[in-house]
């Protein structure tokens, strides 16, 4: 019966599976300019999003729909108007900062609101903390998610976008940024690789962001997920033994038919002896 209920578990995780990648998708996360990330990794249905029918999803079309979905006043939280450099946000997550967002595709900046989006991109949008001189750092980690086992540690690697002398961005590893978890300072500090190997205790989903002393970031976002150690042990336990396990089960009920049948065969033998009486 476990096994049953295992396969038909299974069945429906590849069906799961199967559905989600036919459908387009994009994965928005949204900061407020306080350092709050509102939107964490927000799956949009780029289908859905395309307000225009075109089939060419925009970064607009996807900023739009992440809003109607998630954000508390839906879709009257974002506004666009048209500028001398064309189509421009004037309204973010409800927050009127006087033309000071950002918003990137993949960690690279955009250059524009009617950029496209495809299927799997990440799409960031974010309001400047410092609304006169826009000295916000655009910064991200090197992978989007990841898994770990309660004994494991993970090393994450973080990097912002800074300008080289021929105003080109250009994304470098970040030292000494501290590391946010979960909205709570940590001790982890990154070294000159930008890197840091983080532990955790407890089982759980863990936001883990950064913040610098020396310049102004917009915060990045890894979500971290760690599993408990026992249910894995268990699992591939069982994964180990199915074989066993079917046999014996196979055995029982081959023994069991068996009592049945010589049962039957009892009493039908017994019953015409009666009878023959
Ligand atoms: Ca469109």
């Amino acid at each position: 019966m476990k096994k049953f209920i295992t396969a038909l578990m299974s069945a429906a995780m590849v069906l799961a599976t199967t559905t989600l990648a036919f459908a387009d998708t994009a994965h928005v996360t949204i900061s407020n300019g306080q350092g709050d990330i509102v939107v964490a990794y927000e799956d949009v249905d780029l289908t859905e999003a395309d307000t225009d029918g075109d089939g060419v999803y925009t970064i607009n079309e996807v900023l739009a729909k992440a809003h109607a979905l998630y954000s508390a006043n839906g879709s009257d939280d974002y506004a666009t108007a048209e500028g001398d450099y064309g189509l421009y946000i004037s309204l973010l997550w409800g927050i009127d900062a006087g033309g000071a967002y950002g918003y990137a595709v993949n960690n690279v900046l955009a250059s524009g609101l009617t950029d496209t989006v495809v299927d799997g991109d990440y799409v960031y949008a974010y309001v400047y903390s410092d609304t006169t001189s826009y000295s916000d750092v655009f910064a991200y980690f090197e992978e989007a998610s990841a898994t770990v086992k309660e004994t494991e540690q993970i090393t994450v690697t973080l990097y912002a976008v800074v300008y080289d002398e021929n105003w080109t961005p250009v994304a470098q590893p970040l030292e000494n940024a501290t590391i946010i978890i979960n909205g709570t300072a940590s001790e982890y500090v990154t070294d000159a690789n930008g890197q840091v190997t983080l532990a955790f205790d407890e089982e759980g989903t863990y936001e883990i962001s950064a913040t610098s002393d020396e310049m102004t970031l917009v915060p990045a976002l890894e979500l971290v997920t760690v599993e408990a150690n026992q249910v894995i042990a268990s699992d591939s336990e069982e994964s180990k033994t199915p074989a066993v396990l079917t046999a014996t089960k196979i055995v029982a009920l081959v023994v069991a038919i068996v009592a049945v049948v010589l049962l039957v065969l009892v009493v039908v033998l017994v019953l015409k002896k009666k009878k023959n009486k």
